[in-house]
């Protein structure tokens, strides 16, 4: 264990000394230990292995008896001992702002609290004004302390926070004196899920007042957490902060760049601007003083006025925000490389689409209506297999039926279906329908819907198995995440991805928008290895169809082309694809 780590175990132990209510001298000899441990200068192991612990100031035999053993083995029985004498909630409470360990010592033997949770409950019950040396005020305090840290800890599906946003910038657009209004940070970047929302406005200067209380009185505010004449900030009613800045129209460029980010992104071109001589802030381009740059910067940077003008000045050609997270788009701006990336308008159909055959909301001839009338020339149906008995699984009688209802469709002018199913990969690798049934359908979607907890490699092997089948053409919401409430099942998708190119199958980006499955951090890998990729809105009713757009929006992140994608294909195109896995029974095709 390194020094570091050492000391933030100490500090813990003072911590938990203080909540236990030990004698204020031991508990502060412990904090006072991390500190010295910290300030060590040469390497913690020689010093135990060299016993010469106590030559460093504050530490004695007991306290350097514990850092020798969590310096040798990691693990200090006195630690462990310590931390199980006390409920772990109470480490928690303490990064509530304004509680410390006396209070919470107070808490845990009046009122037995133990956690947040329970501080919460008892705050919102005025059980805490009542305790001695507490009262109205503190509570009050404690509550807010708590509805900050959740803030903090808190993040927003990219849907929900994109909604939230457009409705104040509505709002603000139609208030008087505003010229520019942009959305900035995370959720500019199109990240699945953002931390706030980051707002930037150019404002005239007799009418700032005026907007920013409108801005801090709209109605989606919950709260109100700071009110200034270039930025404010609130809580909104679904609890996720929203920030805006006001600023000067010559720097609005440059401080759109910058509140965009990411850190990192912003981080590698300002180290580039400075090899040409200059400084770059979320005010413009300065001139270093003395330093004329490696790469041939002038004197003199230019004024831009637009974002394009930005990267152009420092020899790149422009980055959609959407890339601007530090993964190499820098050198391939440099190099004119940047791919161009796919667009809602590319997308001409999609599959993985549910009606009422299984747990769909919207009957076939409307899911086909809805999808003709967002101008798409076909759609693909895949309704859950039998084994979905939750989501009313098909039986072959079913599909049998759904084919021929596709037929008379397909028949009249209009959109063309695709007869597809999503089948499940049962726990042992076997698909729910059997070969030659799967060979019935125009497309095969296999995922994964029961007996999540397996050791990866079981789950990988799972997958891999039902993947390779033949007819199978891809794979559905590879990971089975549902972001921000359950985690991924345990998959190398290494293996996965390695598979899925080395059998010719392709992948979903599920773009329902708590699952965004693919993740955009494998679309790259998954394209590099001549995996097609399609966007799936696994819609459940006619307005879901639009998801897709947050499928775009994973696929742009992941640097992909249109021609990455299958659903920007033709019909004809689409048809040819689905041929290359699929051997279909019944066509002629076939036979070629
Ligand atoms: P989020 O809100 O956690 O989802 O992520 P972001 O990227 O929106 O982060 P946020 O809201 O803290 O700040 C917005 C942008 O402002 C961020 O992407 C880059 C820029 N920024 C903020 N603070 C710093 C900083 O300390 N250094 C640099 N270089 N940029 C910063
Ligand atoms: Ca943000
Ligand atoms: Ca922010
Ligand atoms: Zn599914």
């Amino acid at each position: 264990m390194d020094k570091s780590a050492v000391a933030t175990i100490l500090d813990e132990m003072g911590t938990l000394l203080e909540l236990q209510g030990a004698n204020p001298y031991k508990s502060r000899a412990f904090h006072n230990a991390a500190r010295s441990v910290e300030a060590i200068t040469e390497s913690i192991e020689t010093l135990v292995s060299e016993d010469r612990l106590q030559e460093v100031k504050g530490i004695g035999s007991s306290i350097g008896s514990i850092i020798k053993d969590l310096v040798t083995s990691g693990k200090s029985s006195e630690y462990e001992s310590l931390r199980s004498s006390l409920p772990a909630g109470l480490l928690e409470m303490l990064k509530i702002e304004g509680l410390g360990p006396k209070r919470i010592k107070l808490l845990y033997d009046e009122l037995h609290i133990d956690s947040i949770a329970s501080l919460e409950k008892a705050a919102r019950e005025d059980k805490l004004a009542k305790i001695k040396g507490l009262g109205e005020k503190s509570q009050e305090k404690i509550l807010a302390g708590i509805g900050a840290l959740r803030q903090r800890s808190g993040k927003t599906l990219f849907s929900t926070a994109e909604r939230l946003a457009a409705g104040i910038m509505e709002y603000l657009r139609k208030q008087k004196g505003v010229q520019k209004l942009e959305v900035a940070g995370s959720l500019r970047r199109k990240k699945e899920v953002v931390g706030d929302i980051d707002l930037l406005a150019v404002v005239e200067l007799k009418n700032r007042t005026t907007v920013m209380k409108a801005f801090t009185g709209n109605p989606s505010v919950e709260r109100v957490l700071g009110q200034g004449e270039t930025k404010s900030s609130v809580l909104l009613t679904e609890g996720i902060q929203c920030d805006l800045r006001l600023v000067e129209e010559d720097e609005f460029p440059f401080a759109l760049q910058y509140f965009t980010g990411s850190k990192e992104h912003n981080v590698e071109l300002r180290t580039r601007a400075r090899k040409m001589g200059w400084s770059l802030n979320e005010y413009g381009f300065t001139p270093i003083e003395g330093n004329k740059g490696s790469k041939g910067g002038k004197k003199h940077p230019p004024k831009c006025s637009d974002e394009e003008a930005i990267y152009r000045s420092l020899g790149l050609s422009y980055v959609e925000p959407e890339l601007r997270e530090a993964n190499g788009e820098i050198e391939s701006a440099e190099k004119g490389t940047l791919p161009e990336l796919i667009d809602v308008k590319d997308l001409r159909g999609t599959f993985h689409c549910h009606t009422t055959y299984s747990d769909g909301l919207h009957t076939l001839e409307q899911m086909a209506h809805a999808a003709k009338a967002l101008g798409w020339e076909y759609l693909g149906i895949a309704d859950h297999s039998k084994v979905a008995a939750y989501a009313h699984g098909l039986s072959k009688a079913d599909v049998l039926r759904q084919f021929k209802e596709i037929d008379a469709l397909n028949a009249k002018a209009g959109v063309h279906l695709f007869k597809g199913t999503e089948c499940d990969i049962l726990p042992n690798g076997d698909l729910d329908w059997p070969a030659t049934m799967l060979a019935e359908f125009d497309y095969v979607v296999v995922s994964v819907h029961s007996s999540f907890k397996m050791s990866e490699k079981e789950m990988t092997a799972r997958i891999i198995k039902g993947l390779k089948q033949k007819n199978v053409t891809m794979l559905g919401h590879p990971t089975g995440r549902l972001l921000l409430s359950r985690d991924a099942y345990p998959v190398s998708m290494t293996d996965v991805l390695k598979a899925a190119s080395d059998y010719g199958k392709m992948i979903e980006i599920n773009a329902y928008p708590n699952r965004l499955d693919l993740d955009w951090r494998l679309c790259r890998p998954a394209r590099d290895a001549g995996i097609m990729i399609a966007i799936n809105p696994d819609a459940h009713r006619i307005e879901d169809l639009s998801y897709t757009r947050f499928g775009v929006n994973v696929a742009r992140k992941g640097w992909l082309k249109a021609s990455d994608v299958l659903n920007t294909r033709s019909l004809k195109g689409v048809d040819a694809a689905l041929h290359g896995t699929v051997e279909r029974s019944h066509d002629k095709r076939k036979q070629r």
